[in-house]
C-alpha cells in the first residue's frame, strides 16, 4: 500500500454539478439536455441527487474532516444562463459564490469546469456542440464566469470531450442517441476543442488570474492477442478516443499520421470532418496556453479488428457481462484473460494509467503539470444502517493501486500533481443510474444521510501524510 504522499499533493474528490446538486427546478434553473429525457425514458430522477446544492456545507466539512485540499465542482451552464445565453440568472450566481467561499474559507481548492455534459436544453435542440453558434454561446458564458468568479483560480473548460461525443453519436446511451453516426462524433470533438480554445484564447488576452485548462478522459487501447491486424485495430480507436483530442489540444494540428488513421476510420464509415478556414489557427494559438492539463483514467480497451458491421450493448444496470462493442473496419473490444473487470464491465487496470502519464509528458509537453482529475470505482456498495461504516476494501485498492501507477510515472520525471477521486460523495450516474456508487462517502438518497466508508478513513490517513 501506498505510505505517503508527496509534499504539495493536490488530494481531492471530484463531483459534476448535473451529478450532485439536484435542485434542477429551484431559483430560476434552466433545462439541460436531461430533464426531458430521464423523464420520458423513467429509469430515474435526477432529482434530489446527492442534494448538493443544499447540502454543499456538510460535504465540503467532510471533506475537510477527511484530509482532502481540493474539490473539483462544475458550474451549471443553465444555472447561470437558463438558455445558455442572455441576462444571467442572479440566484444560480450566487449560489456558486456561496459554494466557492464555503469551500476557500475550508481550506478547500475549488477546481471548476463550465461544462461537465450538461449542455442547456434549447441549445442541445438547436444541435449541441454540432452548432457553431453555440460555441459562441460557451465562450460568452466562459467569459461571465471568469470576470464573475474571480475567487476561482483553477479553470477547466470542458469535461471529457470525447465522452459527451462518443455516449451520444457512437454508443448512443446519451441524448440524441444516434448510435454509430460517426460523422457527428468527430465532429462533435472538433468543435468542442474549438470552444475549449477559444475559451482559453479568451482567458489569457483578457489578463484573467488563474490558471486554465481541459479535462480529457484517456483510454489506452491495447490489442489483444497483440498481432499486427489487432495492432492496427488499436491504433485506430487510440486516434478516435485519445490522439485525435491530445494533438488538437497540445499540439494545435491534427499531425498527418494521426489524420490517416482518422481518414481511414471515417471512410470506412461513410464519415466526414468539416473544418472551418481559420480553425486550425485557435487550436494553434491555444495549444501552448493550457496552464495544465486534467486526466481522467478509468480503464483501458483491449481491442481485436473487426470488419463486421457496427453493433454495440451498454451496460448501464450492473449486470456483468452485458455490455459489447464493435465498430466497423475499427475494432471490436475484447475480454483479456487475467485483468479483472467491474459490475458494469470496466477492466480494471492500474498499468493503463502509468503508460498514459508517460505517454502524454512524452508526447504532448505543452500538457505541462498534469492532475488526475477523475478516478475511481464503481461498485454496489452495501449499507449498513446509520452511522454504521461502509466497507469497501475493493474501492481501497483500487485507488491504492492507481496512486501507485500515477507515483511511479511521478518518480521517473512525469509532472503530476494531484489526484482527485470519482467521486467525493456517492451521486447520480448519468446512464447508470443511483446504484453505481463511487463516492468516499454514502448517500442514503432516501434521506440525504451521508455515512462514511473505509475508503474515506484510508484517504484521510494518506492525506495526513502531506501534513507531515
Ligand atoms: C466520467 C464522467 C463522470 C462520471 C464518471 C463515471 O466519464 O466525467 O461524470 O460519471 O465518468 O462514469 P459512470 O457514471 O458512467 O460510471
Amino acid at each position: 500500500r501506498v505510505q505517503s504522499l508527496p509534499k504539495g499533493f493536490v488530494w481531492g474528490g471530484a463531483t459534476a454539478a448535473y451529478q450532485v446538486e439536484g435542485a434542477t427546478k429551484v431559483d430560476g434553473k434552466g433545462k439541460t439536455m436531461w430533464d426531458d429525457y430521464l423523464k420520458a425514458q423513467g429509469r430515474f430522477s435526477p432529482d434530489p441527487a446527492s442534494d448538493f446544492y443544499h447540502l454543499y456545507p456538510e460535504d465540503i466539512e467532510l471533506a475537510k474532516l477527511y484530509g482532502l485540499n481540493a474539490i473539483r465542482v462544475s458550474i451549471a451552464w443553465t444555472r447561470i444562463f437558463p438558455k445558455g445565453y442572455g441576462e444571467p440568472n442572479l440566484a444560480g450566481v450566487a449560489y456558486y459564490h456561496r459554494l466557492f467561499k464555503c469551500c476557500l474559507d475550508n481550506g478547500i481548492t475549488p477546481y471548476v469546469s463550465l461544462h461537465h455534459f450538461d449542455s442547456p436544453k434549447n441549445l442541445f435542440d438547436d444541435g449541441d456542440w454540432l452548432n457553431r453558434k453555440n460555441i459562441d454561446y460557451f465562450v460568452d458564458y466562459a467569459d461571465f464566469c471568469f470576470k464573475e468568479f474571480s475567487e476561482v483560480k483553477n479553470w477547466f473548460t470542458i469535461n471529457e470531450l470525447i465522452s459527451l461525443a462518443f455516449s451520444q453519436y457512437i454508443q448512443g446511451n446519451f441524448p440524441p442517441n444516434h448510435h454509430f453516426d460517426v460523422t457527428s462524433g468527430i465532429q462533435a470533438q472538433h468543435n468542442e476543442l474549438l470552444a475549449h480554445a477559444r475559451a482559453v484564447n479568451l482567458f489569457k488576452e483578457k489578463g484573467y488570474q488563474g490558471r486554465i485548462g481541459l479535462i480529457h478522459v484517456l483510454q489506452p487501447v491495447y490489442p489483444y492477442p497483440d498481432t499486427p491486424a489487432n495492432e492496427h485495430a488499436a491504433a485506430l480507436e487510440d486516434a478516435f478516443m485519445n490522439r485525435f483530442l491530445l494533438d488538437g489540444t497540445f499540439k494545435g494540428e491534427y499531425t498527418p499520421e494521426t489524420m490517416a488513421l482518422i481518414n481511414e476510420l471515417l471512410e470506412a464509415n461513410d464519415a466526414k470532418l468539416k473544418i472551418e478556414p481559420g480553425d486550425m489557427d485557435i487550436l494553434k494559438k491555444a495549444s501552448t496556453q493550457n496552464d495544465y492539463f486534467g486526466m481522467n483514467y478509468y480503464q483501458p480497451s483491449f481491442v481485436a479488428a473487426y470488419e463486421g458491421e457496427s453493433t454495440n450493448s451498454f451496460n448501464g444496470t450492473g449486470e456483468k457481462g452485458t455490455s459489447s462493442f464493435k465498430f466497423q473496419g475499427v475494432g471490436q473490444h475484447v475480454k483479456k484473460p487475467g485483468v479483472p473487470t467491474t459490475d458494469w464491465d470496466w477492466n480494471i487496470y492500474p498499468a493503463g494509467m502509468y503508460d498514459m502519464l508517460k505517454r502524454v509528458a512524452r508526447e504532448y509537453p505543452n500538457s505541462k503539470t498534469i492532475y488526475i482529475t477523475e478516478n475511481g470505482l464503481g461498485y454496489k456498495d452495501k449499507y449498513e444502517g446509520i452511522g454504521q461504516l461502509i466497507d469497501d476494501e475493493k474501492r481501497i485498492d483500487f485507488i491504492d493501486q492507481h496512486v501507485e501507477a500515477l507515483l511511479k510515472a511521478r518518480s521517473e520525471g512525469v509532472d503530476v500533481q494531484g489526484y482527485f477521486v470519482w467521486s467525493l460523495q456517492d451521486q447520480f450516474s448519468w446512464a447508470n443510474g443511483y446504484n453505481k456508487r463511487y463516492g468516499l462517502f454514502y448517500v442514503n438518497f432516501e434521506t440525504q444521510a451521508r455515512e462514511i466508508k473505509k475508503s474515506a478513513l484510508w484517504f484521510k490517513e494518506l492525506g495526513q501524510t502531506l501534513k507531515d
